[in-house]
């Protein structure tokens, strides 16, 4: 059986509240199907954040509809599970709010119901393999025992065949995880034989004898801490499964070109050599399309903050489709201090809490309130749950 593992769409963003961006993720999305339907296979399993938020903009909505459509109109299923950014609460209803389960209706009704499966969580057997999968469940949530009772569920639809494990989560020992929710050796213990994770946004392939665990990775680049790792390029996964036997090709994607550069300035003459070394890498190499350029700048001696910003954004704005620079100032006794230069919220929210005397744990748990309300667009009393859910995760 040939399966096509894809993850984390994110359709519906923005990135720096541009057009052009939230139109990137549909093409990257458009062409990882594309990919997929190129190998002719046999299931497309998608391990979550297809949506960037639990509530999508209709645009959003459609894009991913016509393009899951393109699959099942050629007779393929597709397995889903949700992401943390698809999860929300239906104040109205008392119940959980997920776009998937309205794609899922929306398939039902045009009589794709049989190959559109929300695993929420649950296994299924689809052709020669079975299927399991459960949605994100945060921290303090035993995914280990849920990772257990999809095995056992899986065991018993069929012993001899195939087993893949869908999971959107961060695996210690596989990803450097800020809030990593399960060891990796509790999965290892499972019998899945692929085992396909989304949630970490960088492919991670790991082979241990006839077993793979993967994460596909995004399929564009989401957050800017994925930038100066954005080279590695952006991957759907196609994967050979047969009784004792799997093999796995990595296919990648074509995605906006990012231009990347981390550089210390003494003086403004090392501005101005920096400033001519991108240009020459802007217009010497063949960018099918306007590259994003972001940079890291560590400030010594007697440059002014902000200044530098100014200068490359003025000097690479027509080269560019965006550029973004985050400047840190090297005190005398060697610490970097981020400087505030009005680089986005995200960036100002980030920078804000790593200059405040804070201790490490309530640094992070800062950022991740800011998270759920920011990048997870929680609001209102799914703001105060998932707020009251972090205290007690960390308590
Ligand atoms: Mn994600």
């Amino acid at each position: 059986m040939r399966i096509v593992h894809m993850s984390d769409n994110h359709l519906g963003k923005a990135q720096f509240h541009l057009a052009e961006r939230e139109e990137d993720l549909y093409k990257a999305f458009d062409m990882a199907v594309d990919l997929a339907l190129q190998q002719d296979p046999d299931l497309v399993i998608h391990t979550g954040d297809l949506f960037d938020s639990y509530r999508p903009h209709p645009r959003a909505f459609v894009r991913a509809f016509e393009g899951l459509l393109r699959i099942v109109e050629r007779d393929i299923p597709i397995a889903i599970v949700e992401g943390n950014h698809e999860l929300g609460p239906d104040t109205v209803r008392k119940r959980i709010a997920s776009p998937l389960i309205n794609l899922r209706k929306l398939f039902e009704r045009l009589g794709y119901g049989k190959l559109f499966v929300r695993l929420g969580p649950g296994a299924v057997r689809i052709g020669d393999v079975v299927v399991a999968g459960a949605p994100y469940a945060s921290r303090g949530v035993k995914i280990a025992d849920t990772v257990e009772s999809l095995d056992r569920k899986a065991k018993n639809l069929c012993e001899s065949c195939p087993k893949v494990l869908m999971l959107h989560q961060g695996v210690r020992g596989m990803i450097k995880a800020i809030y990593p929710e399960v060891d990796f050796s509790e999965i290892a213990k499972s019998s899945f034989d692929y085992v396909a994770m989304g949630h970490y946004h960088n492919k991670v392939v790991r082979r241990s004898g006839k077993r793979i665990f993967a994460y596909s990775g995004s399929t564009e680049v989401i957050e800017t801490r994925e930038i100066p790792l954005a080279g590695e390029g952006k991957y759907v996964l196609s994967v050979k499964i047969d009784k004792g036997c799997i093999e796995m090709e990595e296919l990648r994607l074509s995605t906006r070109p990012f231009l990347y550069f981390s550089e210390t300035l003494i003086n403004t003459q090392d501005l101005y050599v920096l400033i001519e070394g991108l240009k020459k890498q802007l217009t010497s190499q063949e960018f099918d399309e306007r590259p994003v350029v972001y940079g890291k700048l560590s400030l010594k001696g007697d440059v002014r903050p902000g200044m530098p910003t100014l200068e490359i954004r003025r000097a690479l704005m027509d080269l560019s489709l965006y550029v973004i620079v985050r400047e840190s100032r090297i005190t005398e006794e060697g610490e970097e201090k981020g400087l505030l230069t009005g680089v986005g919220l995200e960036e100002l929210v980030q920078n804000a809490v790593a200059s405040l005397d804070l201790d490490q744990e309530v640094r992070a748990l800062a950022l991740r309130i800011f998270d759920l309300w920011y990048r997870e667009g929680k609001r209102g009393e799914a703001f105060v749950n998932g707020v009251l859910g972090l205290m007690e995760e960390g308590s």
